[in-house]
């Protein structure tokens, strides 16, 4: 397929409910939702990158001027018929996983619609696994950190009504031990876990100690994104098993966490690793080495959301991921169908060709700041 044009556009999404993390919020989501044509088809992708440089050095502004003037021109006008021949047309940039993933998104959303094929069925090629992709995914829901105990204890309850399964909470040093603590005693049976965002020093072992006692399925990223030697040793340090994010940018960067023992779970995010092809990589070592791995999460619009949920459908993906139900983000999305909650906590993987979405295109211009046309 030879690519004929790529458009960019900078969208702005208000979110339902603003997620603070340690680093943060943001009331509007920012993305750029990339869309090529070749072959009178239309592939679309979501870059998740953030206003700032917070959870990753990626911004808005970055993504927009490397998209723009490097990973676009790279294949505009060029035959792009694989992931491999993408791969191959930005294998000499480095970096800008979240800009590189969003062209990837949209080049499997191309090819799927060229092959009638889902996108979970074109991840999950036959003979590479040898249990089947799953048509539904567990999900759970990631909750940010809120003014007061007694608020997490109604938004908890609000969570579980809606019928989530999996509550993960955002934690900083301040809102931790007594925090976890509370939401224990209140619900002493639900699967509870809590993200830092790199919020902790190597300094703060013993106190992150103290979360041993509440049962947590994990702590997700306690300390910096560069920092793989001190996970390994706070590991040693903790019975709640360590989860990385932020620190795992490649396929080798899971490779020597695993080999040090820096963590015991995974969280993968396509952005964050520079795209599918890579995510289901870095999927593949863990499933081989049975290491425990989920899908994370960065308040995708239902373009980037279809991608979480066909990559969750691979069988590695064994714990529920950050993947929640549409109207907890959007209201209304830019994609259609809205992704819902099915009665057992599960969302089901799309199975129309590629992404299987449709992109609602007045909606979209309605949240668009500024867009450039590459021909
Ligand atoms: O650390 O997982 C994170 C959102 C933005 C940036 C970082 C993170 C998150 C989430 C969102 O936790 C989870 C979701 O999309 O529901
Ligand atoms: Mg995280």
């Amino acid at each position: 397929m030879k690519i004929e044009r790529i458009v960019l556009r900078h969208i702005a999404m208000p979110l339902v409910e603003p997620l603070r993390t340690s680093f943060g919020s943001e009331p509007l989501r920012p993305a750029i939702i990339i869309e090529i044509r070749a072959d009178g088809l239309t592939g679309w992708g979501e870059c998740v990158a953030g206003g700032y440089p917070g959870y990753s050095y990626e911004t808005i502004g970055t993504a927009w001027h490397v998209l723009g003037e490097f990973f676009g021109p790279a294949i505009l006008g060029r035959e792009i018929s694989s992931v491999d021949d993408l791969l191959a047309a930005l294998n000499r940039y480095r970096g800008h996983n979240m800009a590189r993933s969003a062209l990837q998104m949209a080049v499997w959303d191309l090819i799927g619609k060229a092959e009638g094929k889902p996108l979970s069925a074109l991840l999950a090629t036959p003979g590479r696994y040898d249990r089947p992709k799953r048509d539904r995914v567990e999900v759970g829901v990631s909750i940010g950190i809120q003014d007061s105990v007694g608020a997490t204890l109604d938004i908890i309850e609000k969570r579980l009504t809606e019928g989530y399964r999996r509550i993960k909470l955002k934690i900083e040093p301040g809102w931790d031990v007594d925090m976890i603590s509370a939401v224990r005693e209140r619900y002493p049976e639900i699967r509870l876990m809590v993200d830092a965002n790199s919020a902790y020093r190597p300094e703060d072992a013993d106190h992150l100690a103290q979360l041993d006692a509440f049962d947590l399925m994990m702590i997700e990223q306690p300390l910096a994104h560069d920092d793989l030697y001190h996970h390994s040793r706070l590991r040693q340090h903790l019975k709640t098993p360590i989860c990385l994010d932020e620190s795992i940018e490649t396929l080798t960067d899971a490779q020597l966490a695993l080999h040090i023992g820096a963590c015991d779970i995974i969280n993968i995010k396509t952005a964050r690793v520079g795209g599918l092809w890579e995510a289901r990589e870095i999927h593949d070592l863990c499933l081989e080495r049975g290491v425990p791995v989920w899908v994370g999460g960065m308040l995708e619009t239902g373009i980037g959301r279809a991608a979480n949920l066909a990559l969750a459908s691979l069988p590695g993906f064994v714990l529920p991921g950050d993947i929640s139900a549409t109207d907890r983000y959007y209201s209304p999305d830019i994609a259609d169908p809205p992704f819902v909650l099915n009665a057992d906590g599960t969302i089901t993987v799309p199975n129309g060709p590629g992404l299987g979405v449709n992109v609602n295109r007045e909606r979209l211009d309605d949240v668009t700041l500024r867009s450039v046309t590459l021909v």
